[in-house]
């Protein structure tokens, strides 16, 4: 098995994670996001998406890392250790990494992440949405009173969910409004450290960007504005 991931993208990270906890043996491959490698020819060819995270395993080669999650726990976790069997404590799995998906990651994305590599400023749009998205995951833990962020239990939501909150500690925003998200964040470094690792060497890659972003990037990206000066 493959995976082609990014050394600092939270859903290659996540990917990566469960790998690891799932204890399988994979060859990772380094795809450079600054040096545009996703843009090539090759990895198109891979990932139509041109997207990292991409997995490969045998005849089956797929991006969008939340179906890699789940791929992964169906064939090597047969007890449904970290994506249950059962079907309702599946829905709220499903449901969190959905949440994760089209709200949470996606708001933090744009919010942290556009302009530590692109020509983008964050904006007060940017900030209601992303504080909108944390008011919510708060509502979540209230209303369940779990300890992680779909179960009682660590799952492959809290995967996609931890290494995308790193993008928030890179840029030193504070999540003390939220306490419930704080402690489950913080909770999870002491908790899993083996884990937690993936993560962090991740967040040390995103915080050095916002402190001192690479200027190096020579290529073009399709859609979004290239920054012309340093910060
Ligand atoms: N939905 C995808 C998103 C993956 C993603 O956004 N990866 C980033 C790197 S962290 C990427 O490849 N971006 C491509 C681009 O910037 O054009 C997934 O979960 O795998």
């Amino acid at each position: 098995m493959k995976l082609y991931a990014v050394s600092d993208g939270p859903p290659s990270l996540a990917c990566r994670q469960t790998l690891k906890a799932l204890n399988i043996d994979y060859e990772l491959i380094p795809v450079d996001y600054c040096k545009g490698e996703f843009l090539t020819k090759e990895y198109e060819e891979l990932n139509p998406q041109r997207e990292i995270p991409t997995l490969v395993d045998g005849d089956l080669t797929m991006g969008e890392s939340h179906a890699i999650l789940q791929y992964l726990c169906d064939k090597y976790d047969k007890e449904g250790k970290y994506y249950p069997k059962d079907p309702k404590a599946r829905a709220l799995v499903n449901h969190r990494l959905c949440f994760n998906l089209t709200t949470y990651y996606r708001n933090i994305s744009e919010y942290a992440f556009g302009p530590m590599f692109f020509d983008y400023e964050r904006t007060e749009m940017g900030l209601k949405k992303l504080k909108m998205s944390l008011d919510v995951f708060e509502k979540y833990f209230t209303r369940t009173n779990f300890i992680y962020c779909a179960a009682n239990t660590l799952t492959i939501a809290d995967f996609a969910m931890i290494t995308a909150t790193i993008g928030l500690e890179a840029i030193n925003f504070s999540l003390k409004p939220w306490p419930k998200v704080n402690k489950w964040y913080n909770d999870f470094k002491v908790k899993h450290p083996e884990l937690w690792e993936i993560a962090a060497g991740g967040l040390k890659e995103l915080s050095d960007y916002e402190k001192n972003p690479d200027m190096t990037m020579t290529w073009v990206h399709p859609i979004h504005p290239m920054r012309k000066s340093k910060k």
